[in-house]
């Protein structure tokens, strides 16, 4: 089986307002990202942090392919998936902070988000966690038979672990309706993807299972919306799961203040240079969807209101203590 690169044109029939709007959901995740470095940098966040500015078009690409019954696993890295989903900034930004009304009411913080509510299982830490998880989903959508389909965001560095191996075989074997969106963003912590494995096309894997493997532009949010939105038709219309690989860059290091010299400058400038927001906007722009005054006042207008919500968030109480002995398994 041979690797795809061509999709339907699903996003040409996006309507303006949409498009903006898809526009808004990048800039947001964006100045999220970086308000929680600002944050973070300031020692007002315990942990660790892994941010995905540069990565935004995965997740806003994929989410608009999605109902709202369909279920989503994500990483450490899923801030922007959690968002782009639709939960609310002020409660995301509570919860990364460990405060009273995070989402999670302050007890999971940056690398367990998670809301039933959206159909949000989970944000794992440990590396393929989440892949077996979403063929559990896909398990159930199988059998309620209401054409529910499972996503699952992953990185490249998950293609080597056991459980993404597993997760697909069992996915194939049973044809379950789910979407396996790898974030290729080409490092699994400090090392090249070149060091780790041997193949620079990860969709390839596809192969071993007999399902279908679209290589796409992870930094072309509209390509995502058409690639990934192909693959959600396959696994509504019962036709199995796919593998989705989506080629991106971070433009942060891999957590804290990870500096990434381990990157050659030339590479990181290419990558800056295809920044898939600006690319929308120009986008935007060259049809005459949005001018560049109104760009900036979509970028005004979310700052002012980020800068809000992380100064609300930095205020806010702690969670009460009798909170904290709830939800434990002892
Ligand atoms: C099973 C397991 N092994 C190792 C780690 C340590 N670890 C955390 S992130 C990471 C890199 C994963 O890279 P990738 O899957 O490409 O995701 P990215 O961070 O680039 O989004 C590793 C090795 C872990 N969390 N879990
Ligand atoms: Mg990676």
């Amino acid at each position: 089986m041979t690797i795809q690169r061509e999709f339907s044109n699903r996003s040409k029939q996006l309507c303006d307002d949409a498009l903006i709007e898809m526009y808004r959901s990048m800039v947001t995740i964006r100045q999220f990202e970086d308000e929680i470095q600002r944050c973070f940098l300031k020692g007002m966040m315990q942990g660790t942090t892994h941010l995905c500015q540069g990565q935004e078009a995965v997740s806003v690409g994929a989410m608009k392919t999605l109902r709202d019954d369909d279920y989503i696993t994500c990483t450490y890295r899923g801030h922007g998936q959690c968002l782009a989903r639709g939960m609310p900034i002020d409660r995301t930004f509570l919860e990364i902070l460990g405060r009273k009304g995070g989402v999670c009411q302050g007890k999971g913080g940056s690398m367990h988000l998670t809301d039933f509510s959206r159909g949000l299982l989970g944000s794992f830490a440990i590396v393929g966690a989440g892949l077996p998880v979403a063929v559990g989903a896909g398990l159930s959508a199988q059998l309620r038979g209401d054409g529910q389909v499972s996503m699952t965001f992953f990185g490249d560095g998950s293609t080597n672990i056991g459980a993404f191996h597993e997760a697909l075989n069992l996915a194939a074997v049973w044809q379950l309706p789910v979407v396996f969106v790898c974030e290729n963003n080409l490092y699994g912590e400090y090392s090249p993807l070149r060091a780790t494995t041997t193949v620079d096309d990860l969709a390839v894997r596809a192969a071993a299972y007999d399902l279908p493997g679209y290589v796409v532009d992870g930094n072309d949010v509209l390509a995502v919306y058409d690639a990934i939105g192909d693959a959600v038709d396959r696994a509504r219309r019962g036709l199995g799961a796919t593998l989705v690989e989506c080629k991106t860059y971070r433009h942060s290091g891999h957590s804290r203040t990870d500096p990434a010299t381990y990157r050659e400058q030339a590479e990181v400038d290419a990558w800056l240079a295809r920044d898939p927001i600006a690319r929308l906007r120009s986008e935007l722009v060259e049809r005459e969807i949005l001018t560049i005054a109104q760009s900036e006042a979509i970028g005004s207008e979310l700052l002012a209101n980020m800068q809000e919500v992380s100064h609300a968030a930095g205020e806010a109480p702690w969670p009460d203590e009798k909170v904290m002995r709830e939800d434990v398994l002892v």
